[in-house]
């Protein structure tokens, strides 16, 4: 049986291919053999304590069972008991699998370096010696030639613990800092549309936590899939069905896609047009004002600009949320639901039903996933979900979100790796290629370039490590190709990786990481996603680092010798081991602190659980109790319906052609999204949902999990009927940026007009064509007009059966 599933294994590890040359062919670990020395008196050597750092967000407690020196298997927390708030913080299957992704038949053992042309994915063994040497002296040259801002350490987040890597304080930008700095970037690819959009709605993008769903009368959620993207006894997935369960609530999704989340649990699903969303909103405060059902007092004592009585001094007339409703704005169109059934494709009727059903129940606990925000126009779908919140006043009170994406309070994590990066030039993450070929047009008013009016070098050094930005989940993979492939712009690339990448193919150097198993840090689950349980593990080093790899902070510590010295190296340990850096970490933060364990008990315990918090966070509690005393960190101290900031901002930033940055959140149409003119000739859309299967293009190399969660092109049976497609078809996706063959799978589960694959697999081009079904082979690299953020939820295709 396992025999089977291992010769699978190394049939799909073939069609990654990838182009090793033949000297850096990796000898693969005998799992099979492994497998059979498994005594059944399963005595093992040891059983340690591990964290699963991939980032879903969860960071689920694993227990690793050593034998002779290999990892025999891994099993989930066995702490606590099945009730919820004591309960055993299961992992799911990916975490499990873990042993899969250490024992690889890609996993990286030496370090590469590029004997091809870049991108061809030609690469040699060399030492870590000539490894680190070349790195050292490119790293000088550009240091010398263009300064420390040709620098850049790309969005990754592959891994995270404490020290472990890490593109924000850890040991590469600890070590970077020491050596003069990089060009840094802000935002995240999960997040950058709905994080800005919410600052200038309400100072923050933090909502409740999600156990006042037990509370709540009613739940309405907007592209919200927590059970898949929170999964496992980690996430809060686990925590929403709980107190969906516990309170009785009715709820409803709002969602293109019948996802996981639905399943089991909803009373409703209102499949709408994605990108849509604020049109919807609009239709359903047209319902509200026509037939009084708003909330006046809420918004007139909390909130700018809903009316024209709360409008900023200053505003011409008409310029209210109302006046853009009623049809006095300037469109003069009135945003009825027959109107709003136009554009989301939700009938009329379904639309003011439910405005009177979310006006009429209270508490309404009203909250958005990142899907409806990462879109072309996502910073205004994600104001104006928010808008709905206050609309009903169902913000500040038990039982209530006030449109954003739930929270969560449990949380604990040490202090991280200290560092001080002396350049403050920042540019938008998304916007990394850009910054490569025109950098230093880029400016502030254009390219939201931040602590600085204009750039002042193209990035000619890239760090890409733990992540898979380079190619597969960065936009529009085939330019982005062409952009690495040219080694006059970008001079040279390095990446840290564990495994070989369809990103690391673009690399000049390769060097070989550790994985979590294989060295001792803290891992913690990500804020916002613990549910009700915080815990923090210390993960325990199971099995020595295989081959030639190496945990990244000795890596630079080595590198700060071939930078600097020894007084570099000095100055970057500051005579601490990794594990010396831990117990330093931990005393910063929690020394003597009471019911909190020692570094020392923490180190032998594998895993710390802390008791839940006694009241759920109810967001905007203390505003709502008194505005005056507690304002909100909005220019008005209010929550503004009308953004004065964005206001500013729309008469002074330069924007690309059907950009638009509008004061009030209404629905703008935008680049790649369902009324972009382009849609005549790719009248489909498409996005890449957050799957089961994976964490983004993590796990893809571990076959078993690939096995049991097939990448499959969801298509709607009318869609198909007309294309002649059926399930099991392999079909060819396409647009003006490339193309993906992928294999359809016919089902009502998504709506028509719209299709949807998982996104993260494996960007591999054959004569043009995408066969790894890499979604970004079909997105854009145009921003968002305000955050400029990723909107990689915005593509329009055709597709056909191959
Ligand atoms: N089209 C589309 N694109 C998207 C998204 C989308 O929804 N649609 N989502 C976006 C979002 S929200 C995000 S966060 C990004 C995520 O993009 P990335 O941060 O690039 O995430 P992954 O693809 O998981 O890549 C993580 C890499 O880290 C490596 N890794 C794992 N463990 C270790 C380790 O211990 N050490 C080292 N050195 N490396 C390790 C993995 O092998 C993998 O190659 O993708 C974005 N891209
Ligand atoms: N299993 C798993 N878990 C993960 C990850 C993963 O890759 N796999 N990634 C992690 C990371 S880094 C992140 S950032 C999060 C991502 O979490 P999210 O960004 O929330 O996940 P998505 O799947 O992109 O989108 C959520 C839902 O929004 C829907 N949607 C898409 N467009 C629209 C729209 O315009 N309007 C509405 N109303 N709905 C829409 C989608 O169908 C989907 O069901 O997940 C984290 N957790
Ligand atoms: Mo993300």
């Amino acid at each position: 049986m396992y025999e089977i599933s291992r010769r699978r294994f190394l049939q799909w590890s073939g069609a990654l291919g990838g182009g090793l040359a033949s000297s850096a062919i990796l000898p693969l670990p005998s799992i099979a053999e492994d497998v059979k020395t498994v005594p059944s008196s399963k005595k093992y050597d040891s059983i340690k304590w591990a964290g699963c750092t991939i980032n879903c967000g969860s960071k689920c407690p694993v227990r690793v069972f050593v034998k002779g020196g290999k990892i025999d298997h891994i099993e989930t927390d066995n702490t606590g008991g099945d009730e919820f708030g004591s309960h055993q913080v299961r992992a799911c299957l990916r975490g499990r699998s873990n042993r899969y992704r250490v024992y690889n038949p890609n996993r990286l053992l030496y370090p590469l370096k590029r004997i091809g042309k870049r991108g061809e994915g030609k690469f040699a063994r060399i030492s870590w010696d000539e490894a680190l040497e070349t790195i050292a002296t490119k790293m000088k040259e550009v240091k010398e030639k263009y300064g420390n801002e040709a620098i850049y350490l790309n969005y990754a987040t592959g891994t995270t613990g404490a020290i472990m890597n890490r593109c924000t304080a850890g040991p590469w930008v600890r070590l970077l800092s020491l050596f003069g700095g990089y060009l840094n970037y802000y935002n995240s690819y999960s997040t950058a549309q709905i994080t800005d959009g919410l600052n200038h709605f309400y100072g923050t993008s933090r909502g409740s936590d999600i156990m006042n769903i037990e509370y709540a009368k009613l739940v309405v959620m907007f592209g919200n899939n927590s059970v898949e993207t929170r999964m496992s006894g980690g996430g809060t997935g686990y925590a929403y069905k709980c107190a969906l369960e516990r309170g009785g609530a009715k709820i409803i999704h709002i969602d293109p896609r019948y996802s996981d989340s639905l399943v089991g649990a909803c009373d409703q699903w209102i499949p709408i047009v994605p990108g849509t969303d604020g049109a919807l909103i609009a239709a359903m405060a047209h319902v509200m004002i026509s037939e009084d059902l708003h909330d006046k007092e809420f918004l007139s004592k909390y909130c700018v600009g809903f009316s024209s009585d709360t409008l900023p001094e200053g505003t011409s007339e008409n310029s209210s949320y109302e006046d853009y409703v009623m049809g006095r704005g300037e469109d003069k169109t009135e945003k009825t639901p027959a109107w709003a059934e136009n554009i989301t494709k939700i009938s009329a009727q379904t639309i003011i039903n439910l405005a009177r059903e979310v006006a009429t129940t209270k508490p309404c606990f009203i909250a958005q996933g990142w899907g409806a925000q990462r879109q072309s126009n996502g910073e205004q779908a994600a104001r104006a979900i928010a808008t709905l919140a206050a609309m009903t006043g169902n913000i500040g009170s038990v039982g209530t979100n006030p449109g954003t994406r739930e929270h969560t309070t449990g949380w604990i994590e040490p202090a991280s790796l200290p560092y001080k990066n002396p350049i403050k030039d920042a540019i938008p993450c998304f916007l990394w290629t850009d910054a490569i070929v025109r950098g230093k047009e880029m400016r502030d008013i254009t390219d939201g370039v931040r602590k600085t009016t204009q750039l002042k070098q193209n990035i000619k050094f890239l760090w890409n490590t733990g992540g898979n930005c380079l190619i597969n989940q960065h936009s529009d993979a085939n330019k982005t190709a062409k952009i690495l492939e040219d080694e006059s712009l970008c001079e040279f690339i390095v990446d840290v990786n564990v495994t070989r990448t369809s990103s690391n193919r673009f690399a000049d150097i390769i060097l070989p990481d550790a994985t979590p198993l294989e060295q001792e840090d803290f891992v913690r689950s990500s804020a916002g996603y613990s549910n009700d349980r915080p815990y923090i593990i210390y993960s325990q080093k199971a099995i020595e680092p295989l081959g030639e790899s190496m945990p990244i902070y000795d890596m630079c510590t080595k590198l700060a010798e071939k930078l600097g010295g020894e007084t570099l190296k000095n100055a970057f340990t500051e005579g601490r081991t990794q594990v010396e850096w831990l117990e330093h970490l931990w005393d910063v933060k929690f020394k003597d602190k009471e019911g909190i364990p020692t570094f020392t008990q923490m180190k032998e315990m594998g895993i710390l659980k802390l008791p839940r918090y006694k009241k759920p966070l109810v967001g905007f509690e203390k505003f709502v109790q008194d505005p005056i005393a507690n304002p909100l960190k909005t220019p008005t101290g209010k929550i503004e319906i009308f953004s004065t900031a964005l206001d500013k901002m729309a008469k002074t930033w330069i924007l690309h052609e059907g950009q638009a940055i509008t004061p009030l959140p209404i629905f703008t149409e935008a680049k790649d999204g369902p009324l972009d003119p382009a849609r005549k000739t790719y009248p489909l859309q498409i996005f890449g949902y957050h799957y089961k299967g994976r964490t983004h293009s993590s796990f893809w190399e571990s076959a078993p999990i690939r096995e049991i969660n097939p990448d499959e092109l969801w298509i709607n049976p009318v869609d198909a009927k007309e294309r002649h497609i059926k399930t099991g078809d392999k079909v060819l996706v396409y647009n003006q940026y490339g193309t993906m063959s992928i294999v359809a799978k016919v089902t009502p589960k998504i709506m028509p007009g719209v299709t949807s694959c998982p996104q993260g697999g494996w960007y591999k081009t054959e004569n043009g064509i995408d066969v790894g079904g890499c979604i970004n082979s079909l997105t854009t690299h145009e921003p968002s007009a305000i955050a400029k953020g990723n909107p990689q939820h915005s593509i329009l295709v055709e597709i056909k059966k191959a």
